[in-house]
């Protein structure tokens, strides 16, 4: 029998968590023929309520699901994980400001990163969804020297999909028609959903959508903003859409991309689009055996730069907090 893929999920006992770990257990991930190992990560004081996510785990006798272990101890969770997937994240509290979540975050990802560095396996991929998840994939990075750093990536595919989504229900065509999807930058409410290179039934969208009115005012800010709108509606944040997102980016970090399709990714820059290198952006990227590359040669016009210089300056801000912080 096959030997089970070992997946690390980290804030296992949390919202997204649970979610998320009866998806990959399912084979969502990985498939129906490949048997996983979950291994949780959570904070002591949230150990108990794991172990009854692992009792219901257990009562669904999942035949992927080839067994579980938890723990507060990361360098025993992450040993020989080939993938992580980096939830659990300190929320920002009342009275907290942006440099004290920061901090907080640092406190989390710098001794994962380090842990990973140790003990993962020579194939590990990171993926970070807690949030702010791109500077936590960059604090998380620069603590895990050992590891490639295509290796380490951030969620923006959450964007990616609401933005799928609310083009599809603009121009009333079924989300399978939609393709070439970008969101450009940081996962926050500065990013920038790209229709100008995006297709609809193979034509250019923005031209198809053909109304700059509700691209800039209606479309752009619905998606940066659709977080707000969740926690607003149920009053709980993302979970399910996230968990969603989570499975469907490390699918296909996997299985790659489509032919004429790519997926957005938040991955270290290399210069790219004039994101300066080393900060963890979001990107249009396509995926073959197992290695995104950043889709090149794409027209940006003056629009699209000034949404893209706006968040990746963002980013840039961040990086600059947590460098001052002594966190990277
Ligand atoms: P919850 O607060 O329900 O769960 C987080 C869990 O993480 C808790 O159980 C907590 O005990 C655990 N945790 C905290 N510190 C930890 C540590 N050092 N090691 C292991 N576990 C730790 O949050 P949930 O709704 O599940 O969201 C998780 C994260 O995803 C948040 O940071 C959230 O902001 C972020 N999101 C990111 C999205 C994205 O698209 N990138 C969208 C959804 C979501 O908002």
């Amino acid at each position: 029998s096959q030997t089970p893929v070992k997946v690390a999920v980290t804030g296992a006992a949390g919202q997204i968590g649970y979610s998320l770990l009866f998806r990959i257990a399912s084979g969502a991930l990985l498939g129906p023929d490949t048997p996983v190992e979950l291994r949780l990560l959570e904070i002591t004081p949230a150990l108990k309520a794991l172990e009854g996510v692992v009792m219901e785990l257990d009562d669904c006798a999942f035949p992927t699901l080839a067994g579980v272990q938890i723990g507060d101890d990361a360098e025993k969770v992450f040993d020989g994980v080939n993938h992580a997937l980096l939830v659990g994240a300190r929320p920002r509290g009342p009275g907290m400001e942006r440099g004290d979540l920061l901090e907080a975050n640092g406190g989390i990802f710098a001794p994962q990163g380090k842990a990973l560095n140790k003990v993962a396996a020579d194939d590990v991929r990171i993926t970070v969804t807690g949030n702010p998840a791109n500077t936590n994939a960059l604090i998380a990075m620069s603590n895990a020297p050992d590891i490639p750093t295509e290796r380490f990536s951030a969620l923006t595919r959450l964007d990616h999909n609401r933005a799928i989504s609310q083009l599809a229900a603009k121009l009333q065509v079924p989300v399978t028609e939609i393709r070439k999807m970008t969101i450009w930058g940081n996962h926050s409410a500065t990013q920038y959903p790209d229709l100008f290179h995006a297709e609809v039934s193979g034509k250019n969208a923005a031209e198809t959508v053909n109304d700059q009115e509700w691209l800039a005012n209606t479309f752009i800010p619905t998606v940066a903003k659709r977080g707000a709108a969740i926690i607003e509606a149920r009053g709980a944040s993302s979970a399910a859409s996230a968990a969603s997102a989570t499975i469907d980016h490390a699918r296909t970090w996997v299985e790659g991309t489509a032919d004429g399709d790519w997926v957005s990714m938040a991955v270290r820059s290399d210069g790219s689009y004039g994101v300066e290198e080393g900060l963890i952006s979001s990107f249009p990227v396509t995926v073959k055996d197992g290695q995104w590359s950043i889709v090149q040669g794409l027209d940006i016009d003056e629009f699209s730069r000034g949404k893209i210089d706006a968040s990746v300056a963002e980013l840039a801000e961040e990086r600059d907090a947590v460098k001052g912080l002594g966190l990277i």
